[in-house]
């Protein structure tokens, strides 16, 4: 079931767009029900034996703490975490406003269980739902999925928290605004945290049409003092961050669709600028679909494994999918520990060189990302990271060449190179069957 089922999502992934007719009775399993598959199905074995683990919901898992720690840091907020990650596209992008074009709808870069239902890729999704519940403050937690490339800091399910806060948009409730504004201020002074801030409101990320720029500034001050406290709670002490060496955090102007301003976070942590969150003041729109017009408000989605790396020292994303005694017994639910590595076996890398076969002018080739969940079905988490080494065009012909560099590596135990040859093998006769490439 499942191999038919990928052949024929793959199939159509070369083809985006193209509506291919495939058997009426094709359905596939998710979470307990069953769905038609169609044109749109590219969800795969791996991506479903996910679903049910729930890794935000342990106690004891790094997760699962980090939930709750930020949980705590928001005490009057209501908190979500058990919210289905089987949505509409509508849910994810057109309530949102994002254009009809917006890449991210493509099954490209995104699960789709069929044409109508497909895997979250944000927790943004939930959004209009639940300021259409009534609740004005919350924070919401949960895995997403988006197809990715392969390496350490990437993995087609991670975990999100989404928090928003909604005020009357009234003048009364400015002054709510500013004095929550007052008394976070005067904490974050006493504090060793080094930020680096930018206009609140600029031409390029403006303020939203039917909003008073001056509500709107207060609002994204109040955004801004509650996400630097958090962060000031979880990097600077867990951290160690002191007067001498204080923590660095800077915002940075950005743009999404269903926020304006938009802006993103990175915080300085080991040599690096690492972005952790995206935020803004919500669109009025959202409000709109949510049938709360008459509010005014932020909202944020941070990476809660990119923040666990930092926290607990967790070099591979793929660590948090793992079952092995090693690394759940060194956690405790509730404390930040730091990881001690069991061990670091020996990486074996194989490359595998092919041409595309020919296409008619104008349609889809293979995307990265196809290439990458072929592995991943394959060779599951023994692989660390996949490289596109070389990449031409024949001039005459105008077929496509490709080389991938897959590197192989467990987490748990040395590989032998029978087994990877064997992996290897496999992954070259699935690209054969499924994409009709010639190996080079
Ligand atoms: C979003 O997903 C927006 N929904 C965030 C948002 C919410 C904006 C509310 C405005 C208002 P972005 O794609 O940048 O934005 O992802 C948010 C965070 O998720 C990133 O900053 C990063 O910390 C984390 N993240 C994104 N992609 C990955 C990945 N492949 N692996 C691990 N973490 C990731
Ligand atoms: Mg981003």
């Amino acid at each position: 079931m499942y191999r038919t089922l990928n052949l024929r999502c793959i199939q159509r992934v070369l083809r985006p767009g193209r509506l291919y007719t495939t058997p009426a009775s094709s359905t596939v399993k998710v979470l307990g029900t069953d769905y038609l598959t169609d044109s749109y199905t590219n969800i795969t074995p791996t991506i479903l034996s996910k679903l049910p683990l729930q890794l935000h919901r342990q106690p004891a898992h790094p997760l699962g703490t980090l939930r709750t720690l930020i949980e705590s840091h928001f005490p009057s907020f209501s908190h979500l975490s058990s919210l289905s990650p089987i949505v509409t596209p509508y849910q994810n992008f057109d309530s949102l406003s994002f254009p009809a074009d917006h890449p991210g709808r493509s099954v490209t870069d995104s699960y789709y269980i069929n044409k109508d239902v497909m895997l979250r890729t944000h927790t943004s999704a939930h959004e209009v739902e639940t300021f259409a519940k009534g609740e004005t403050k919350w924070l919401l937690t949960a895995d997403v999925y988006r197809r990715d490339e392969i390496d350490g800091s990437h993995y087609p399910v991670f975990h999100q928290m989404e928090g928003a806060k909604i005020f009357e948009a009234a003048p009364y409730a400015m002054r709510e605004v500013e004095e929550d504004n007052e008394r976070l201020s005067a904490h974050l002074k006493q504090s060793n945290i080094v930020i680096e801030d930018i206009p609140h409101l600029t031409p390029a990320n403006p303020s939203q049409p039917s909003h008073n720029p001056q509500h709107s500034e207060a609002v994204a001050l109040n955004l801004k003092l509650h996400l630097n406290s958090l962060l000031l709670e979880l990097f600077g002490d867990a951290a160690g961050a002191t007067k001498e060496d204080p923590l660095k955090v800077r915002w940075i102007e950005a743009y999404f669709p269903f926020t304006s301003p938009s802006y993103e976070v990175e915080v300085f942590f080991r040599g690096k600028w690492l972005e952790i969150l995206g935020c803004g003041v919500v669109l009025q729109g959202t409000l709109d679909r949510a049938n709360v017009p008459n509010k005014l408000g932020w909202a944020f989605g941070l990476g809660l494994e990119r923040i666990a790396m930092i926290l607990y020292s967790i070099p591979d994303i793929r660590l948090f999918w793992s079952s092995d005694k090693r690394f759940l017994s060194q956690f405790t639910p509730g404390r930040i520990s730091t990881f001690k590595p069991y061990s670091k076996y020996p990486p074996c890398h194989k490359d595998v060189s092919f041409w595309l076969p020919s296409r008619p002018d104008g349609e889809a080739k293979m995307h990265d990302n196809d290439f990458c969940d072929l592995v991943r079905d394959v060779a599951g988490d023994l692989v660390e990271d996949v490289k596109v080494i070389d990449r031409f065009t024949h001039p005459k012909t105008k077929r496509d060449s490709l080389c991938y560099r897959i590197n192989y590596r467990s987490m748990d135990r040395s590989l032998s190179n029978a087994e990877v040859n064997d992996i290897q093998d496999q992954v070259v006769s699935h690209l054969k069957d499924r994409f009709g490439v010639e190996i080079r």
